[in-house]
């Protein structure tokens, strides 16, 4: 009797854990991935900002990215699973022969310049060509990192805003890793427009 108990507890546990599996299982399926890739000039801060999406964390003494890291977070988004695939590049000149490789089949990118640095937005025109030559005309958004350094502030917004008109980026936006000002909005908003891209390249397939 008592041993019959223990059979049928053990058994509906294993049910319930069964069950439990699957849901999880297909709660992690996504129904779109995107390759995003994190460009701009050394220390302008792509691994802060990908750490800080990914953890909810600044993290203060990091060293640069040798070669390429790679990064990824699933969302619900408008109701679909999302699943972010960051690809984030060392921006020093001596990684920059991987780039053309590693580029290609991107669905979009960051690129990054700082607020405080204006050569690192001169060097837009570089990064935009490398990602359009190897991945195509995909959605590429503009960042002007470090935005907590107002004080040191030397490109101003609008010359961000025209940068990016001039060079055709679908989004603009000035963020910081280190308050966390901006840095949801940024990826909501190469979220949406990944999403839009996607579903009329399939739209154009399905007729
Ligand atoms: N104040 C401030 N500092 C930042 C911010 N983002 C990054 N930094 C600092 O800028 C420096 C470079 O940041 P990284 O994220 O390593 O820059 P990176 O673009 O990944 O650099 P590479 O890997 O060499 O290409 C670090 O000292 C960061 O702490 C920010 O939003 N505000
Ligand atoms: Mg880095």
């Amino acid at each position: 009797m008592y041993k019959e108990y223990i059979i049928k507890i053990i058994f509906s546990l294993l049910i319930i854990f069964a069950l439990f599996k699957k849901n999880t299982e297909r709660l992690m399926e996504s129904d779109y991935t995107f390759k995003v890739l994190m460009l701009g000039d050394a220390s302008v801060g792509k691994t802060s900002l990908t750490l800080r999406y990914i953890s909810g964390f600044f993290v203060e003494d990091l060293r640069l990215t040798i070669g390429v890291d790679f990064f990824s977070k699933s969302v619900f988004f408008n109701g679909e699973r999302i699943k972010l695939q960051l690809w984030d590049f060392g921006g020093e000149e001596r990684f920059r022969f991987l780039l053309p490789q590693y580029a290609k089949g991107a669905s979009g990118a960051f690129i990054l310049y700082d607020i405080t640095h204006p050569a690192s937005l001169s060097h837009l025109p570089d990064w935009s060509y490398i990602v359009r030559e190897n991945a195509g005309d995909v959605p590429l958004m503009l960042v002007g990192s470090k935005a907590d350094l107002s004080e040191y502030r030397s490109v101003k917004r609008e010359d961000g805003i025209n940068a990016a008109k001039r060079y055709n980026m679908r989004s603009f936006v000035e963020l910081s890793s280190k308050t966390g000002q901006n840095v949801e909005k940024a990826f909501e908003v190469l979220a949406q427009i990944l999403l839009e891209e996607s579903k009329k390249k399939h739209a154009k397939m399905d007729f």
